[in-house]
């Protein structure tokens, strides 16, 4: 059944839709998103986030859990499930609630992801350390114990600078940081107070009484032998400020303004990257629909630095960021990569990620595909269900005309792919649509698609159509693949891909 968490998140996406559908920012829809920590590795950008829960109690942050995202073109983002929830840190963390801001990093083949929690029957925070082998996991926490703890001991930012030591800062309202070992879970020597009331280093102080200026969420990189500490800064609502040093360990130098206040949120947590040759700042608003400082999403900026290396102003839009590359459609794609959508959901872990929650009414939009000249005959996506349901292929708008009808049957709830022919080819650099039609609150899950330039039929002569064994109700083709006879004297549909039309 359909969440009524999502169906709330459906409805205000629905009322906003016009001012709304053009947008970029905030890049993911279907869950808020604070908290954002993008880290590069090879041609992909991972994008480590927290997770506010639809539904907040008492009116406070409620967070269970830490999210995984992947991109390699900047627009589309694909869901790589959850792969850290307060349970991963059961030995020492409060479960259900204050999975609050973390970090992610990779050394020699091994994933660290550095995340604030709740001490268990305590009121103060720690900081703890989950290691996997692939940044979606499985994690493990391999000291079952926080790494440091204590009153104001959040939001963990970690670097590893060029001669191999690693840092670990982190504070709100005071900064602290440890030289990490290389084995990345333990520290030598005593952690580092970090004086954030010097006004030279982080900024003018934020009223008379002398509070700093220097809130939380710092956020720590090097370039071009410069080390760069950005954080949250100004109390709430907060902005985006920096300090530069010319060592890990500073002392630093307040350099200014970046953002301005969040919209729609107090605080603005986030972080820059280089990607590509392209320069991008994340942080969160509040702007989602049903969004506010309990449920905020991530956003992005591109910026260009300027020549000295300092940080330019950057303006908040909605437009978001350009795509760096176009999507092949006849590679085979995940379901769950995603421009844009409303009312579905995405869920699975490291093993598979899939949408479901696919109601009538509801899309996903897959931006800047690229087809091709010759273009596209027929598409093919793999979906499982009980039920049935339509989901229908449109390039440029969700309203634009139907250019394929995929009419899905159950399939037991078996994965399945099914094939259809598009009315006519699709052809160049287009937005695609997937609009979904049926009846009830689950149509189908929907795992993966592909496009084909030919029409993906396959003939056969009666003779080789009777082929199929029929063993315990089920039909097999000769190679040993389920296959369904929907209308036996007609078509045969198999079920890895192929439409069979028989003769
Ligand atoms: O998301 C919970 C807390 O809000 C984070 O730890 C802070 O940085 C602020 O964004």
């Amino acid at each position: 059944m359909k969440g009524r968490m999502n169906r709330n998140l459906l409805t205000c996406v629905a009322s906003l839709m016009v001012t709304f559908a053009w947008a970029q920012n905030p890049i993911i829809c279907d869950r808020y998103t604070p908290d954002p920590a993008p880290y590069v590795h090879g041609d992909t950008l991972y994008l480590f986030v927290d997770h506010d829960e639809d539904e907040t109690i008492n009116g406070y942050f409620t967070m269970k859990d830490w999210l995984l995202y992947s991109t390699v073109d900047m627009v589309n983002w694909t869901y790589r499930g959850t792969p850290l929830t307060s349970a991963t840190f059961s030995a020492w963390a409060k479960l259900d609630n204050d999975c609050w801001a973390s970090q992610c990093i990779e050394r020699n083949g091994k994933w660290y992801w550095y995340v604030t929690a709740t001490i268990k029957g305590e009121a103060y925070p720690g900081i703890g350390v989950a290691v996997a082998n692939s940044p979606a996991g499985p994690y493990k926490d391999p000291i079952r114990k926080p790494l440091v703890k204590g009153w104001f001991k959040i939001d963990p930012t970690v670097m590893i600078d060029d001669n191999g030591q690693a840092y670990l800062y982190y504070g709100n309202n005071n900064l602290w940081y440890v030289k990490l070992n290389k084995n990345m879970t333990s520290f030598t020597g005593s952690e580092i107070s970090v004086n954030v009331k010097n006004e030279t280093a982080f900024g003018p102080h934020k009223n008379e009484k002398g509070d700093p200026n220097f809130e939380e969420a710092s956020w720590i990189y090097k370039r071009n032998g410069k080390y760069y500490l950005e954080y949250a800064a100004g109390g709430v609502p907060e902005h985006w400020a920096y300090s530069t040093a010319d060592k890990a360990t500073g002392p630093w130098t307040y350099q200014g303004k970046i953002l301005k206040e969040a919209e729609g949120s107090f605080t603005i947590h986030g972080g820059s990257v280089e990607f590509r040759g392209h320069h991008y700042l994340f942080y969160h608003n509040g702007k989602l629909p049903g969004g506010g400082g309990y449920k905020r999403s991530t956003c992005i900026e591109e910026y260009t630095p300027n020549e000295d290396g300092t940080i330019p102003a950057i303006k908040f839009t909605t437009k978001g960021v350009a795509p760096l590359q176009t999507m092949n459609p006849y590679e085979l794609q995940e379901a769950e990569t995603i421009n844009q959508s409303q009312g579905v959901r995405c869920e699975g872990d490291y093993e598979g990620c899939y949408v479901t929650n696919i109601s009538a009414g509801d899309y996903i939009k897959v931006r800047n595909v690229d087809f091709g000249e010759t273009g596209a005959q027929s598409f093919t996506a793999r979906v499982r269900t009980e039920s049935t349901g339509t989901l229908n292929i449109r390039v440029g708008s969700k309203s634009s005309i139907v250019k394929g009808k995929l009419t899905i049957e159950s399939t037991n709830g078996e994965w399945a792919d099914v094939t259809c022919e598009l009315s006519s080819a699709i052809t160049g650099v287009r937005d695609l649509f997937f609009t979904f039609q049926g009846k009830g609150s689950s149509l189908f899950d929907f795992d993966s698609w592909h496009f084909d330039q030919t029409d993906g039929i396959t003939e056969l002569t009666s003779d080789e159509a009777t082929t199929p064994r029929l063993l315990n109700g089920k039909y097999f083709d000769l190679s040993g693949r389920s296959i369904r006879l929907s209308a036996p004297s007609q078509v045969i549909r198999i079920i890895n891909g192929r439409k069979i039309i028989i003769r």
